[in-house]
Order: C-alpha cells, then structure tokens, then sequence
C-alpha cells in the first residue's frame, strides 16, 4: 500500500468525521486532511459524494468512499495487517455493526433533539440521551472496549460522539459521569490513545460553536 494516495475530506465539528481519521492513524496510514466549508460545499466534495454531499468521504487512490461506517469497513479491509477494527468472526462482526447502528440511530438522535430546541424539549432530549447511553454501559459491562479486549470499530464510533457530550451536558442538564461512570472510564482508557486524544476536538470549542448554532437558529438570546 505504499503507493497509495488518501484524502480525507472533514469539518472539525463533526461527530463523524473522527471516525475516519482515528481509523487511519491506528492503521498507520499518512493522509491529506482537507476541511470543508459546510455552507459553501467544494467542488471536490460533490463531485466524489454527489449522492449526499455530506462530509466525511475518504478518497483513495482518486476513487471516492462515502458514509463514516462504511468508510471504516473499507479502511479495516484496505489495511488489514495492522489494528483490525472488525471482528471476522460472522456473528461477532454482526454483534459490532449492530451496536454502531444504534449508536447513530439513539445517540444522534438524542443530541439532536437537545441541540434543535430548547426548555423541556431539550430537557426531554438530556432525559433521553442518558437512557440511550446506559444501554450502551450496559452492553459494555466490564469489558475494557465493547467488543472485548481490543480497541475497535464499535470503540471508534462512539469515541467520536464523546467531545460533544460536554455542550450536550450543559444544554440538557445532566451529567454523564454521574450517570454513566464505567463509559467515562472507558472513553478515558479510548483518550489514552494517541489516535483519539490527537484526534477529538476540544470540547469547549464544540460548546461555543454549538451556542453559536442555537443562536443562528433563534434558540438562544
Ligand atoms: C452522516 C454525515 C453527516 O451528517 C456518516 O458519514 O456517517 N451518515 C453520515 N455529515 C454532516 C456533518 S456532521 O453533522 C454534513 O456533512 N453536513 C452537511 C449538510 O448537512 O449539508
């Protein structure tokens, strides 16, 4: 693979983003990171996700992969002597997918609520969000990482969720760490890692940028 050309078209704020460059760097692989204007979308990025014209889409070798999910399946096969993020075992893949699936369907929804309104909705959407993730410490139980003794594909989708808790917290009045102390152990453990703490925006700015989103929405004075 020492030839190969990878382009990583992102926006820093983005909760899917990470996904993909967390990925590459526990493969080891070396990319070109370019940001995205969200509001004034680049000619690069429609033409290589013309469908959904969403970021991120990982460009290897000019040929163009899109959805952070799928992109990271893609990035476990391309590279598979090192890091292997999906189990091979059929059922435990299943079990892997399964569980990123619910995270962007629970998660995303969760924060979206409490993002997209205000007064007791958004407390409705804190309420909901703190179910959604002790389920998820629920599945991790005493497991070090979900899928068992080694960081992977599961690990890396909701790792990239974790810098946005923070302005989730203070919108929706709750707190993960009383809530949910063993995931806060285990994003922890995941921050240890160079791929992720290099990684992960910092919270603060996630907050700012998210207050001043609510304000261009009329959902803050
Ligand atoms: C979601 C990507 C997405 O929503 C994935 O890759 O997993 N299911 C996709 N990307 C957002 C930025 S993050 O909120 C995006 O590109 N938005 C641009 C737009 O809405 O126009």
């Amino acid at each position: 693979m020492g030839e190969s050309e990878v382009v990583v078209l992102g926006w820093w704020l983005s909760m899917f983003d990470p996904r993909v460059r967390i990925a590459l760097a526990e493969k080891g692989v070396e990319y070109e990171y370019i940001q995205e204007d969200i509001p004034n979308k680049s000619p690069l990025l429609l033409k290589h996700n013309p469908i959904h014209k969403l970021i991120p889409v990982l460009i290897h070798n000019g040929k163009s992969i899109c959805e952070s999910k799928i992109i990271l399946q893609y990035i476990d096969e391309t590279w598979r002597d090192k890091a292997p993020l999906l189990p091979s075992d059929p059922y435990l893949k299943s079990q892997a997918t399964f569980w990123a699936d619910y995270i962007d369907k629970k998660i995303y929804e969760g924060a979206k609520r409490i993002w997209s309104s205000k007064g007791e909705e958004m407390q409705k959407g804190g309420e909901e969000l703190v179910g959604y993730l002790k389920v998820l410490e629920g599945e991790l139980g005493e497991k070090p990482y979900f899928m068992g003794e080694s960081f992977g594909y599961v690990d890396i989708v909701l790792i990239s969720y974790y810098h946005h808790f923070y302005a989730y917290e203070i919108l929706g009045k709750f707190s993960v760490k009383k809530e949910c102390p063993k995931l806060i152990d285990w994003a922890t453990k995941c921050m240890e890692r160079e791929s992720v703490s290099k990684t992960l925006a910092d919270p603060n700015k996630i907050y700012e940028a998210t207050m001043g989103y609510r304000k261009n929405l009329g959902l803050e004075p």
